[in-house]
């Protein structure tokens, strides 16, 4: 395409392709019909029409973490304020999705017109003034001039802080010629670890870590974001103490890998794992995101004085800190000057720990026509896994029967433990589908009540043959809810949720739906699962309603303590 030629529509169309996506979802509306005209001239970035705008944002969040980013397309207010959910979903997450809402005519403003999709006031900046909210750069583009800086900026951030960004393109600027744009590797790759603070961190952290006895590692979920997995797991190895993984940053070090000892949630940790961790005078935490969810209530949360957190842009201790410190340049670094202890992890092999986190003797196969139950249900899905899959598990027990399974070499798992929004996991399975690597395979495990809020993303599984194996629990309730505070609220309208697949297959689809109410059912339908090629698979798991993990029932507790502090008076 020659520089005359190029419109900001299809310019950013040319930022899509260069930072690697291969699809952007969306769904249309009058006001952004033009800008998806331009963005098609590009024929390597295929867009994808979602059920709502929603399942747009969660399956371009889903396909950011398959992809590294994410882009989803919207039409002015009515779809972008659908989407904010999701969009500040990738906020919490750390997963750049690049948000583009068509705007009104520039002509409008000025003439003081009242126009559809809005509120009906004047002003008409409120869309923008929510996003830049919940996005690390937010740009509106309403002179065809800056468009390419602007465009540039929101992009570069977002790449940068692992945050969303916001674009909004004015409808009638959409096709408006726009310059060629400039090559954007240098862009992407610059650094900004200041080796000043970077050398007195690692000098400090080396002393602390010389001095302690007992050192553990414990691994956070910016590790993935900042791309510092490589640089941890060389510290641990270096190292050689005990590693602990938080639960939304399962897999981030390999469950295989000598050094594991489980997933640290206080007392609901794997097996062994709480006591070394609690019996540690030194934990290095890299990337953690310390809530009340990924602390059991603040149970969990490690004692200041005997904590290092290396975060995406600083590092602190108990009496200092450093900024301006990139993660993986602090890990690396430190991997060169510390010395081996074994302590924690011998410690741990010594009290009974060895499993990678798993207890010994796990559940018993269950015979074939007993009523399925949660556990076998686990054991299935567990024994179901293999190098190429990746886990992800929507919010509610869904997290807990994900979380302590064991995940072989080259698994992944995938969890949305910051934003906890249920309705998450079906349109981000699909992006996640949509976005990850041939010969992957995603296997979602979803609760009855959550899969109820975005349910029809299914269909365009079956629309795109995208291979999901969805293990829908059907306990009949909230139960993480009930667990954490019984109420009659906590109960909805059973759906004949195997069968709904029939309804999104129409007259084309392929998808398959399955019902399991006993051990034997399950495997079966596993079978069928493993053998079908042609779409989506969805099984119905029916278990009763009180048939969770007890990890749910302690952590439920812990968390509705922390929820029910009274206020503290001055
Ligand atoms: O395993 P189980 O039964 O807990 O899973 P299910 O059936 O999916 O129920 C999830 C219940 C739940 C709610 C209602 N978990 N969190 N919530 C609160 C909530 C409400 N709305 C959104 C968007 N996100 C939430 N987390």
């Amino acid at each position: 395409m020659s520089s005359q030629k190029f419109t900001i529509g299809n310019y950013l169309g040319a930022r899509f392709e260069q930072i690697g996506l291969k699809h952007c979802f969306m769904v249309p509306g009058d006001y952004s019909l033009v800008l998806l005209d331009q963005l098609l001239q590009n024929k390597n970035v295929l867009q994808i029409g979602c059920c709502n705008e929603l399942n747009a944002a969660y399956a371009a969040e889903g396909y950011a973490r398959a992809n590294g980013c994410g882009a989803v397309i919207t039409t002015f207010n009515v779809g972008a304020f659908s989407a904010l959910n999701g969009v500040a979903g990738a906020y919490a997450e750390n997963l750049p999705v690049i948000f583009v809402s068509a705007g009104y005519n520039t002509n409008d403003e000025v003439a003081n017109h009242l126009l559809h999709h809005t509120i009906g006031t004047r002003d008409l900046s409120y869309q923008y003034e929510m996003f830049r909210q919940v996005t690390c750069a937010a740009v509106r583009i309403l002179n065809f001039e800056n468009a390419p800086s602007l465009i540039d900026h929101a992009i570069v951030t977002a790449l940068r802080e692992r945050k969303p960004a916001y674009i909004e393109i004015a409808c009638n600027l959409a096709a408006a010629p726009c310059n060629k744009p400039a090559p954007f590797e240098s862009a992407l790759t610059e650094k900004s670890t200041n080796q000043h603070a970077l050398n007195a961190a690692v000098e400090s952290a080396a002393a602390r870590l010389k001095d302690a006895k007992k050192p553990v590692l414990l691994a956070g979920s910016h590790l993935r974001s900042f791309g510092a997995m490589d640089a941890f797991r060389e510290l641990a190895e270096k190292m050689g103490c005990a590693v602990a993984v938080m639960p939304d940053a399962k897999g981030l070090f390999s469950e295989v890998h000598p050094q594991y000892i489980g997933i640290y949630l206080g007392g609901e940790s794997s097996p062994y794992c709480e006591p070394i961790v609690e019996w540690a005078d030194l934990i290095l935490a890299a990337g953690p995101h310390f809530t009340d969810y990924s602390t059991e209530g603040w149970t969990a949360l490690p004692a200041p004085q005997k904590l290092i957190t290396a975060q995406p842009r600083f590092v602190r201790f108990s009496d200092l800190e450093y900024a301006g410190i990139e993660l993986a340049d602090f890990l690396s670094a430190l991997a060169k000057k510390v010395q081996k202890n074994d302590t924690t992890l011998i410690e741990y092999r010594r009290i009974g720990g060895g499993g990678g986190g798993k207890e010994t003797g796990q559940t018993p196969k269950a015979d074939s026509d007993t009523p399925l139950t949660r556990a076998e249900m686990v054991r299935q899905i567990e024994e179901d896994l293999d190098g190429k899959t990746t886990l992800l598990v929507e919010t509610g027990d869904a997290w807990f029967n994900g979380m302590y399974m064991r995940l072989p070499k080259g698994a992944r798992f995938e969890i949305e433990m910051a934003w906890g929004a249920i309705g998450w996991a079906v349109p981000a399975s699909f992006g996640y589908a949509m976005g990850m690597e041939p010969g992957r395979r995603l296997v979602s495990i979803i609760g009855d009540g959550s899969f109820q809020l975005t349910a029809q993303e299914v269909s365009n599984m079956i629309r795109y043959k995208t291979n999901n194996v969805i293990f829908l629990v059907n306990n009949r309730g909230y139960v993480i809810e009930s667990e954490i505070h019984e109420g009659p609220y906590n109960y909805f309208k059973n759906w004949d949720y195997s069968g709904i697949i029939n309804v999104f297959n129409a007259e084309e689809g392929t998808g398959l739906g399955l019902k399991a109410t006993t051990a034997g059912e399950l495997a079966t339908a596993i079978k069928k699962a493993q053998e079908h090629r042609s779409g989506p698979i969805l099984i119905e798991c029916q278990i009763e309603h009180d048939d969770c993990t007890f990890q749910l029932l302690k952590w439920g507790n812990k968390v509705a303590a922390a929820n029910s502090r009274p206020p503290v008076t001055a």
